[in-house]
């Protein structure tokens, strides 16, 4: 079996890239930039993938790459997935986090490969928005009114209504993840829980004497990415393409996960050491996701294996071991994942 993943530089293409190896697939991946920092970061940790180079925002780049992969299963996982940088870069992000879909599903119906290659397309709980409205108690599903509140939910709302559209119009194996958010090691800095455990990883080693954030209040429903990869795979095995939720079903503020992150170094008292910054705040906010993986769950057979407390203590203990504590408790942890990003 061959795999073509785009945002195989993200987090979760890491992950993937790893769950489709130990399964035997080949597997490529996309590479954009002329000179991206990162594809020495896959090169090192992941030799067995084939790197393409190519841009989702450039059709024909993509149809090479999809000519010369012959993928039976394309994840397409890039994107600008920030949503605070979505907000000040809306077009960039329309360009790449929407209209990048529809490039990929064209590139395949160029290379004539829609009766053979099964697409997955990476949309998000973000399309949810979190209103008081259309919020279900048990937590969002497949069914659920979407309302994004970010040009980054926005573009990832077209994106999902073309894949299913391509679906429906050219009978392509389409399937739509609607994922809640997911962490870990591979996590870029650039989002709350990393930036958090890295933070809180740096104070007790003495390299850093507080961590700016921006509202605590917002609450998420935070899953292990490793969880998550595995159940974009059994999408693309289930026999018809469908959407499907993953989620924890549980939801925490970022104020909890700061608690929790602090408590794994011993800091019970954490409020000295974190100190709001204004321009972290966002024009709009998601004030709650929580969702409802009963379908993926049932259908699947998906479910995790790593809860909050596993995911905030994995992701301290690497940052630990990454950031030089010289503390012995710091083992190195399992995980090979090593590059944390800029910040
Ligand atoms: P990520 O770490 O931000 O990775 C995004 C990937 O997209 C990177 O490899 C990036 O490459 C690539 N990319 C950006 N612009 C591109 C372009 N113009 N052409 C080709 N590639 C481009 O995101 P992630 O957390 O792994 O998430 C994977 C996907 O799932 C994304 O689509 C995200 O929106 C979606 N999603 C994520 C979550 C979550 O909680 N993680 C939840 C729901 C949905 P460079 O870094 O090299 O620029
Ligand atoms: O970690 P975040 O940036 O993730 P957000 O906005 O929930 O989006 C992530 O999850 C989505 C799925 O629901 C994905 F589709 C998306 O691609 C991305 O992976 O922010 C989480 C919360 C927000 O309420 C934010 O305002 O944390 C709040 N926050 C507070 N201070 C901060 C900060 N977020 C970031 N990134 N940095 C801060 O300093």
């Amino acid at each position: 079996m061959r795999a073509l993943i785009t945002g195989i530089t993200g987090q979760d293409g890491g992950h993937l890239a790893e769950l489709l190896h130990d399964k035997g697939y080949e597997v490529y991946g996309l590479v954009h930039g002329q000179n991206n920092p990162k594809r020495l970061a896959v090169e090192t940790e992941f030799p067995f993938v084939t790197l393409l180079e190519g841009d989702v925002t450039d059709p024909t780049s993509i149809v090479r790459a999809v000519e010369t992969s012959q993928p039976d299963e394309l994840y397409n996982l890039a994107a600008i997935s920030h949503v605070g940088y979505s907000f000040k870069n809306p077009t960039l992000t329309a360009e790449v986090t929407g209209k990048g879909v529809l490039n990929v599903l064209e590139a395949v119906r160029l290379a004539r490969l829609t009766d053979t290659t099964r697409v997955y397309q990476a949309s998000t709980s973000e399309m949810f928005g979190g209103l008081d409205y259309n919020r279900p108690g048990r937590g969002y599903n497949e069914s659920s009114l979407f309302h994004p509140r970010s040009p980054y939910g926005a573009a990832k709302l077209y994106g999902h209504w073309i894949a299913k559209n391509y679906r429906e119009s050219y009978d392509m194996f389409v399937s739509c993840g609607i994922l809640f958010n997911h962490e870990g090691e591979r996590r870029g800095v650039e989002f709350v829980t990393r930036k958090i455990t890295t933070a809180v990883a740096r104070i007790a080693s003495g390299l850093q004497d507080h961590l700016q954030l921006g509202d605590l209040w917002p609450k998420r429903d935070w899953g292990y990415a490793g969880d998550y990869v595995r159940g974009m795979w059994q999408m693309l095995q289930h026999p018809e393409p469908e959407d499907f939720v993953l989620a924890s079903g549980e939801t925490r503020s970022v104020e909890q996960f700061v608690e929790a992150a602090f408590a794994e170094v011993g800091v019970d008292d954490w409020r000295p050491f974190v100190r709001q910054n204004p321009a972290l705040l966002r024009p709009a906010q998601v004030d709650i996701l929580l969702g409802d993986a009963s379908k993926a769950e049932s259908e699947l057979g998906w479910c995790r294996e790593v809860d909050f407390s596993g995911l905030v203590q994995r992701m301290v203990r690497h940052d630990l071991w990454l950031h030089g504590s010289h503390d012995v408790r710091h083992r190195r942890p399992r995980s090979r994942a090593l590059v944390g990003g800029a910040a």
